[in-house]
């Protein structure tokens, strides 16, 4: 990073936490085994096949419902301290309630924690990874206010099922991808694409659906079994294309829609959606026609509810991006239109296999910045960080970006920043949505052509396994490709 060219050996603390992370759609497989009912994803992509850049779905993906064994011996190969996956809501509630509590189902997941404890790797669980149970789809999935209640239904099987033996839960992982993406949008299911109406509405449900989760467990859990509960949000960073004022407000105004929107009205002191964004929709919607915002507020009970409503932030960062105003004009109501600014990236970044991924390591750090300046240093735990290139094992490039990354996340918490965990996006390859298996984010290579979905380590298993035992992040290369349990 430019202007810290110090010789001084950073290292990460005995107690930080190095983890890596899945989710259930995309590496369980096993769509319709042992009473699973179908999922959001399921149902978008059995029913629009081409979406998927590459064909496969996550019908099968890395079959880990099988796999859970393996999964763990990769876990101890690397040597991590959490292994953060998530749970599938339609596998263990096959009607979305619970009505019906699928006991088979909840058997994969007693299995892979209890093999988890064993090994004495912590079990980080989000409860909500994008896979809503279609069923509930049918009833409006986020978008019906009683998805609040379904959620927190959900939460209290799951609390009351594992809360002695998980002490890290993530309520929900990445809002804005469920309800920008999902409902004000169709690049992600439900693709309900209802611009400028849907991605708001959601954003309000989601948010105290997650509210309401993380009072159920401080009311009924937190005494007895003093665990951590967060959420999970992304927080890319964004900079102005240049200098000028006009660039650095559109920037400030993008970060606002895209982090604040979440993190403001759990973290701040005042609470609520930020300002700014209340501000932006609220005149666009008039302009447009409508008698009210197309932002719905939060009722001053809402408001506390979401207050303090979790114990730290989880940061999902990838990337940044470049800010300046839009030029041209949105005719119809859109969340883009409600920011009006075009992004872009720099050139001279390295790429990533994603289209929207390139490395500016010092983004993490601004990110953090950000995130301290206005919400006075909250826990933090990094959930993902990650790199996706083509197959292959020799990812050198992925090496160099989690190092490069990692240095700048010394720098940040030499600063102030209160980080206690950092997570690689993904510990094995496996079905990037509508990517497919077209996009490799895994440190572990899968054979997705193999019947049991092989699964190799890359040079990027090695790099990091050694970076957890020294806790620094050095040009260390491994002498061969071979990785081994018992050393
Ligand atoms: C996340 N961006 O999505 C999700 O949480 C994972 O499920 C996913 O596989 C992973 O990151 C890789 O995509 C993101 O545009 C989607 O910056 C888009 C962005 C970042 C993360």
């Amino acid at each position: 990073v430019q202007g810290w060219t110090d010789t001084k050996v950073r290292t990460f603390a005995e107690t930080f936490m190095f983890g890596v992370s899945t989710s259930a759609y995309q590496v369980e497989g096993a769509w319709n085994v042992d009473g699973k009912t179908e999922s959001i994803w399921d149902k978008y992509l059995h029913d629009n096949p081409d979406v998927v850049a590459d064909g496969r779905n996550g019908d099968v993906a890395s079959d880990s419902y099988h796999n859970y064994e393996r999964d763990v011996e990769m876990l101890r190969e690397i040597g991590v301290d959490h292994y953060r996956f998530s749970i599938s809501w339609p596998r263990v509630l096959p009607s979305g309630f619970p009505n019906e509590i699928n006991e088979q189902a909840f058997q994969y997941y007693d299995n892979l924690i209890n093999e988890l404890l064993t090994y004495k790797i912590e079990p980080m669980v989000t409860l909500y990874h994008f896979d809503l149970p279609q069923r509930l789809q049918d009833l409006g999935g986020w978008a019906n206010p009683l998805s609040i209640e379904w959620f927190e239904d959900y939460a209290k099987v799951v609390f009351d099922r594992y809360a002695d033996k998980v002490k890290f839960w993530i309520t929900i992982n990445q809002p804005n991808s469920i309800c920008v993406d999902g409902y004000g949008d169709k690049v992600m299911a439900p693709a309900v694409d209802a611009k400028g109406i849907g991605e708001y509405i959601c954003i309000k449900n989601v948010l105290l659906a997650h509210a309401n989760a993380y009072r159920l467990y401080e009311r009924d859990y937190k005494k007895k079994y003093n665990g951590n509960v967060g959420i999970a949000i992304s927080v890319n960073w964004a900079s102005p294309i240049n200098n000028k004022t006009v660039n650095a407000q559109a920037a400030e105004l993008y970060r606002a829609f895209t982090i604040d929107m979440y993190v403001h009205p759990i973290w701040s002191t005042y609470g609520d959606f930020p300002q700014p964004v209340k501000d932006a929709v609220a005149k666009k919607s008039l302009e447009q026609g409508y008698p009210r915002s197309r932002l719905p507020s939060f009722t001053a009970e809402e408001k506390r509810l979401l207050k303090k409503s979790a114990d730290f932030l989880g940061v999902n960062h990838y990337t940044t991006f470049l800010v300046k105003p839009a030029k041209k004009q949105f005719s119809v109501p859109s969340f883009d239109g409600d920011i009006n600014v075009e992004i872009s990236q720099d050139d001279i970044w390295t790429s990533g296999k994603s289209v929207w991924l390139k490395s500016y390591p010092f983004g993490l750090y601004k990110a953090l910045l950000h995130i301290n300046q206005n919400y006075e240093y909250p826990p933090i735990f990094i959930t993902e960080h990650g790199w996706s290139t083509n197959p292959g094992l020799w990812d050198q490039t992925r090496v160099n970006v989690l190092r490069e990354y990692l240095k700048v996340l010394l720098f940040s918490i030499e600063d102030g920043a209160q980080v206690k965990g950092y997570t690689v996006w993904s510990l094995m390859d496996n079905v990037e949505w509508t990517s497919g298996t077209s996009e490799r984010f895994g440190l572990y290579e899968v054979d997705f052509d193999s019947e049991t979905k092989n699964r190799t380590a890359r040079l990027s298993a090695l790099a990091y396994r050694h970076i957890i035992e020294e806790r620094i992040i050095d040009d260390w290369t491994p002498p061969s490709l071979k990785i081994d349990v018992s050393d």
